[in-house]
């Protein structure tokens, strides 16, 4: 990431440059000599450095906006190719204005995904993601923010944090790439992994049964659940754009074949079992059917498996944020000597 992309607009004053010479109050009153002194060679001003040649407009991002210097990475064929089409055309759908998004990825080769983006963004720790996406919701309740990162990241390492962001309703977006393995650490057993699964830590099976997503996200109390499948990018992008648009916590698993260590849940699989929840009876607005849904194997649904359409995100339930964000409140009141001394 460049520089310039870490300096907000409001770090950089809205792009305004302090006037540190004026010729209206710099006028001579009295007439100066001319000066007859010997030739020098004189030096070329450096040109003015342009921080923001735009200072009053949005930036709107766009798909050039988003274009950034690196080419992914990934394996020929990885399903993180179609995740990363859909999710970049649902930001450009939305024409969200670029100083309000912020992306906070995991690390694995979906959290890859900071280096080819080219918005606002934090490469997190491992598992922390999510913390570090409600940390910033908190301090700026204005921004729009999306985490993307795997199965290992979100449902092992991370899955405290997962269930608290949804038990608090915070207004976050929760983009999960499910391939069912820890895919940069080459291959081994996911969260999410069936049972009896070979892989490269488990060569007579996966002992444990998978963590199940959506079941935990529907008894978490997440007010926006749904699941999607890399290989249709206009369903996964619809997805996306309707969870970055609801107003709390929202999930979007997502199949997403990882090529080259998982060769169970490949293209075919998924393609051979996926349906659309909408193109059913379903409605997604009951707890318990969506529960029953998320049991069905032979054929796999994808689609809105729930959506609270009263959903309160949790910044709305905070007096202390009435006032604005908290990075834009001022703390030369708040007293810490009096608060910090209940504590010794
Ligand atoms: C704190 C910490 N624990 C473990 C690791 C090692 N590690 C890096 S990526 C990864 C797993 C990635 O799997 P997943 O989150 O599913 O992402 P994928 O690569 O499959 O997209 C692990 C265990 C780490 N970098 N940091
Ligand atoms: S290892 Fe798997 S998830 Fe990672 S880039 Fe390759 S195909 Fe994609
Ligand atoms: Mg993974």
């Amino acid at each position: 990431m460049s520089i310039n992309r870490l300096l907000t607009p409001a770090l950089i004053g809205k792009g305004h440059m302090p006037t540190i010479f004026s010729s209206d109050n710099h006028q001579p009153t009295v007439e100066q000599p001319v000066a007859t002194a010997p030739a020098v060679p004189v030096a070329t001003p450096n040109p003015p450095v342009v921080i923001d040649p735009n200072p009053e407009k949005h930036a709107y991002i766009s798909k050039a906006s988003l274009k950034s210097p690196y080419f992914p990475t990934w394996c020929p064929g990885c399903g993180n190719f179609g995740v990363w089409t859909a999710l970049k055309n649902a930001l450009t759908e939305l024409q969200l204005p670029e100083e309000n998004l912020v992306i906070v990825y995991g690390v694995g080769c979906s959290g890859n995904m900071a280096d080819f983006n080219r918005v606002y963004g934090f490469h997190a720790l491992h598992g922390r993601a999510i913390a570090n996406a409600v940390a910033m919701k908190a301090a700026n309740h204005n921004l729009k923010i999306i985490v993307v990162a795997g199965d290992g990241d979100t449902y092992g390492e991370g899955l405290n944090h997962f269930i608290s962001a949804m038990r608090g309703n915070h207004d976050i977006t929760l983009l999960v790439h499910d391939n069912q393995v820890y895919g940069l650490t080459t291959g081994q057993t996911a969260p999410t992994t069936d049972k009896g699964t070979k892989t490269k830590s488990t060569p007579f099976g996966a002992p444990e049964v998978p963590i199940n997503p959506i079941g935990l996200a529907l008894t978490s109390d997440a007010t926006f659940i749904a699941r999607g499948f890399s290989g249709n990018i206009r369903h996964l992008t619809d997805l996306i754009k309707r969870a970055v648009q609801h107003p709390g916590f929202s999930l979007v698993d997502m199949f997403q074949p990882c090529f080259t260590f998982n060769k169970v849940n490949t293209y075919h699989y998924f393609k051979e079992r996926v349906y659309y929840l909408e193109e059913t009876e379903f409605q997604p607005n009951h707890k318990v059917v969506a529960w029953e849904k998320t049991f069905e194997h032979d054929k796999l649904p994808i689609g809105v498996f729930y959506e609270d359409s009263y959903s309160v995100p949790f910044h709305q339930t905070l007096t202390q944020l009435e006032a604005g964000p908290l990075a834009r409140q001022s703390i030369a009141e708040v007293n810490m000597d009096a608060a910090i001394s209940n504590y010794l």
